[in-house]
């Protein structure tokens, strides 16, 4: 897919998107201010942000996928999945405190995350080729936030924001692939201490390993193959969740712990 609008307008939004990411502004909608802004465009405008990172010393680590669940697609009123990319210093560990400061808006959503093996084919076509390819299944939590104000965006501007990324939080007990049923663990949130939503990991696409194979394919298409040692986030199980300072979150995998995680307004 080409994009629309030329290297100069994807670059400036790059620039807007990346500033405002890092001090924590509001952004107008790039479709609100280029009427041709459509996914193609959004999914340039992601990658010149990720040579900025790139440029800037930020390890990229892997991969999320979103809009990967039933409850997710309908509380965003869209019908496909995004993909993103995540890097080293996104994550919070488990039980650490996450800063608001520079977050607008922040959503916490129960994944699960998978750790991919050093060596893995180019293409992953198959549920098969992505659990033989897995070293760990792991119990994460995304903290989403958008640069768009209240949430209201459509699919090429999210994708363009990195589909809503800022932390993530690995924790629990990770698993080989052979050690869990991926379409059945129970997921329970609880925020400050009480239940805020409940899922089973087959929420997601039915299997959260077919985000891998539909993001593997995704990349095949771009002429891009999967690193192998990504961590790739496979998709909020349930809806996001709205979260300020003062508060603290626990998503609970059945058989496999819990991830925790705290906010607070200073680092
Ligand atoms: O990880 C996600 O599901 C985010 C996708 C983008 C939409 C949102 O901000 O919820
Ligand atoms: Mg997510």
């Amino acid at each position: 897919m080409t994009a629309s609008l030329n290297t100069e307008q994807l670059s400036a939004i790059a620039r807007l998107v990346d500033e405002a990411q890092a001090s924590g502004q509001s952004l107008p909608l790039p479709t609100a201010q280029h009427k041709n802004f459509d996914i193609a465009c959004g999914y340039a405008v992601q990658d010149l942000l990720r040579e900025r990172w790139r440029a800037r010393g930020r390890r990229l680590v892997g991969y999320k996928a979103g809009l990967t669940s039933r409850a997710k697609m309908a509380q965003m009123k869209v019908d496909v999945p995004t993909f993103g990319f995540i890097t080293a210093d996104m994550a919070v560990p488990d039980g650490g405190i996450c800063s608001t400061k520079l977050l607008s808006r922040p959503r916490v959503e129960p994944e699960i995350a998978f750790l991919l093996k050093p060596d893995i084919p180019p293409l992953l076509q198959t549920e098969a080729d992505v659990l033989a390819a897995t070293a760990f299944i792991t119990p994460a939590i995304e903290i989403i936030d958008s640069r768009y104000s209240d949430y209201k965006f459509d699919l090429p501007s999210v994708v363009a924001d990195n589909s809503s990324s800022a932390h993530y939080v690995i924790g629990g007990c990770p698993r080989r692939p052979d050690q869990v049923d991926l379409r059945t663990i129970g997921i329970v949130v609880l925020q400050n201490g009480e239940i805020v939503g409940e899922a089973a990991s087959g929420a997601v696409l039915g299997n959260p390993v077919r985000t891998i194979v539909m993001l593997s394919n995704w990349l095949a298409d771009r002429g891009e193959a999967m690193a192998g040692g990504s961590l790739i986030l496979t998709g909020g199980a349930c809806e996001a969740r709205q979260v300020s300072a003062g508060d603290s979150v626990c998503a609970r995998f059945q058989g496999m712990g819990d991830v925790i995680v705290r906010f607070a307004g200073e680092d």
